[in-house]
């Protein structure tokens, strides 16, 4: 692995915003791969992040600040990340559901999107059902779902059950990702599709509107 990335994936691991920062922008500045920084270094970062967790050797704390130092990272890599080429009209209504706050895969769901050319809504984090409904009926054309948690994502079904009942599911298209979630439980909560990532969001969200 590059020392740059390797650097970064430590210094997420570690928590360390300002060095992970330093690192980021020392790569961009060397001309090493935007993709190699996001996959190699920040989300595998995370993954081994949640593997600690989920062993007992770290806990919520070093989570918080190891999604910190994450997000510092990504604000940085963010312009490098988004092509401009591409410009398509659309607008997608994006937020992670009712009772989970997880918001890193999220925003990096939405930047891609904006950075495709796409009208992107941001509703942040714990959007209830009610929230989505409201804001397709500002005219969305695509809803975006993300759950991190095996306890939340039920909430997509919830959504999805809203937007039928307000007479919206014909007009909009739901694409639903996460940790958790797969291309069956997309098909179960009758979502359109299901996209394991963000770039594969972006490919997805084209096709639906196509
Ligand atoms: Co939480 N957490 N967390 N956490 N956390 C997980 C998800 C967990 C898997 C850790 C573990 O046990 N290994 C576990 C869930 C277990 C489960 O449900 N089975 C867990 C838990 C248990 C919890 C708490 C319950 C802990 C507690 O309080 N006891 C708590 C819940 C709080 C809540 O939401 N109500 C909690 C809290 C937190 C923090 C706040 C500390 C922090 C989040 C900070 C933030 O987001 N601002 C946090 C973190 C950082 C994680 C891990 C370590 C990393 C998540 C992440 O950012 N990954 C996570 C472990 C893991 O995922 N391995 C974990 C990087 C990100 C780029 O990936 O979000 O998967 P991801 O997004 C991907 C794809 O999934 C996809 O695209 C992205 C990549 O391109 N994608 C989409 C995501 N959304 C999409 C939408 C799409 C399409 C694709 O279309 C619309």
């Amino acid at each position: 692995m590059n020392q740059l990335i390797q650097e970064i994936y430590d210094g997420i691991i570690d928590g360390q915003a300002p060095l992970v920062s330093q690192k980021v922008q020392q790569a961009l500045d060397s001309d090493v791969d935007p993709a190699a920084i996001l996959n190699q270094g920040m989300i595998a970062a995370m993954a081994e992040v949640g593997k600690r967790f989920e062993e007992g050797e770290y806990f919520v704390p070093e989570m918080l600040i190891a999604a910190r130092a994450m997000q510092a990272g990504l604000a940085l890599l963010k312009p490098r990340l988004q092509q401009t080429d591409l410009r398509s009209s659309g607008k997608v209504v994006i937020g992670t559901v009712k009772g989970d706050l997880h918001d890193i895969g999220k925003n990096l769901v939405a930047m891609m999107l904006e950075g495709a050319g796409f009208e992107v809504q941001d509703l942040g984090v714990d959007v209830p059902p009610e929230a989505f409904v409201k804001a397709a009926q500002g005219g969305a054309q695509v809803i975006g779902m993300s759950a991190l948690l095996t306890t939340t994502m039920n909430n997509m079904q919830a959504t999805v059950q809203a937007l039928q009942s307000a007479g919206l599911r014909d007009q909009v298209k739901v694409v639903i990702g996460g940790a958790p979630v797969t291309d069956e439980f997309a098909r179960k909560v009758g979502a359109d599709a299901y996209a394991p990532d963000a770039s594969n969001a972006v490919r997805t969200v084209r096709q639906l509107i196509s």
